[in-house]
């Protein structure tokens, strides 16, 4: 155990796993949460990426999915599915006992941080889990194909319709207006050493980013900050990142990844493969460092977390 304090800008999958490396590694270890894939559905309110964390750092999660709950019955979802009601988006009959709770305790008044408090200690973790904000944020898609310009929600774009469509715009819907917590900002005062998760960088790492004055947080302690590249080989081990940066015209490779953060991280962690890129990233002023990063390779998720305390 070494005696640090790690905060981890977060998203969802990949965050998750990287969180699990670190919490048997270091003293006090924060999870800042992306919340911009959040939605209102069934009248329930659903944060996909904290639960996400929760599911994954309570070894709870399908690992088959990397998200929902292990040994799930779908019944709920059937009975849906029987009224023509909305079944796209897959709840989980245990899964739903969590919506449950935290649609009735936002309406009791609690705020997304307090009862991301008590879903962790329900399931007895020892990392904190920060939504970024316990202000509405809603990541919108703008996408091309037949209805050209339509905006969608994040969701609708990523399960509805399995983010197979061109996207032309991202919006922070709220961004604006919410800032982030003060659990968040003393998180980012006290760590020692702030990662940025091998996430989403558009859809998942830039929607925290773009909360309040986050970036200028990280800005001032660029030193401080060190990003894993979720981009290996040009592709994205799992989901839309590496289309969604070539759509914005981003190269899509660990330099890209690199540039987007590069007035914020002074550390860029890139994989073996990519190892050729190194000179290109310290020429935008980072240290790059050249290691395994497929966590689901044995044993490189530790020496991943190691390289990152190191
Ligand atoms: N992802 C899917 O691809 N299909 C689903 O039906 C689905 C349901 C779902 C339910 C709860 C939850 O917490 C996550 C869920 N996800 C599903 C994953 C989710 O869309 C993603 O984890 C994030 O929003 C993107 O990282």
């Amino acid at each position: 155990m070494i005696d640090s304090n790690v905060a981890v800008i977060s998203g969802g999958v990949g965050a998750a796993r990287l969180l699990r490396g670190f919490h048997r590694q270091v003293e006090q270890l924060t999870a800042i949460v992306n919340v911009g894939d959040d939605m209102v559905l069934h009248g329930l309110c659903i944060s996909p990426d904290i639960d996400t964390i929760i599911y994954t750092l309570a070894d709870a999660v399908s690992t088959e999915r990397g998200w929902g709950l292990e040994g799930e019955t779908w019944q709920a979802m059937g009975m849906l599915g029987r009224y023509g009601g909305q079944d796209w988006f897959s709840l989980g009959d245990k899964d739903l006992g969590t919506h449950l709770f935290r649609t009735q305790r936002l309406h009791e008044g609690a705020t997304l941080t307090a009862i991301t408090g008590e879903l962790s200690a329900a399931w007895d973790l020892d990392l904190d889990i920060l939504p970024v904000s316990d202000d509405p944020i809603h990541t919108m898609v703008t996408i091309q194909g037949p209805d050209t310009g339509t905006e969608i929600s994040f969701q609708d774009y990523f399960v509805a319709r399995q983010h197979s469509v061109p996207v032309t715009g991202i919006r922070f819907d709220g961004v604006g207006t919410a800032i982030e917590t003060s659990n968040v900002v003393a998180a980012l005062e006290q760590a020692d050493r702030i990662v940025i998760a091998p996430s989403n960088p558009l859809v998942s790492i830039d929607p925290v980013l773009a909360v309040g004055g986050i970036r200028q947080r990280l800005a001032i302690r660029r030193d401080d900050v060190i990003g894993v590249s979720p981009i290996i080989g040009g592709e994205a081990l799992k989901g839309p990142a590496a289309r969604l940066m070539t759509e914005f015209g981003m190269e899509c490779s660990a330099v890209g990844v690199a540039s987007h953060y590069s007035d914020i991280c002074g550390t860029m962690v890139i994989d073996t493969v990519d190892s050729a890129l190194a000179p290109e990233i310290e020429a935008l002023g980072m240290r790059c460092i050249v290691t395994d990063t497929i966590m689901s390779e044995p044993g490189v998720l530790e020496s991943l977390c190691q390289t990152l305390l190191a």
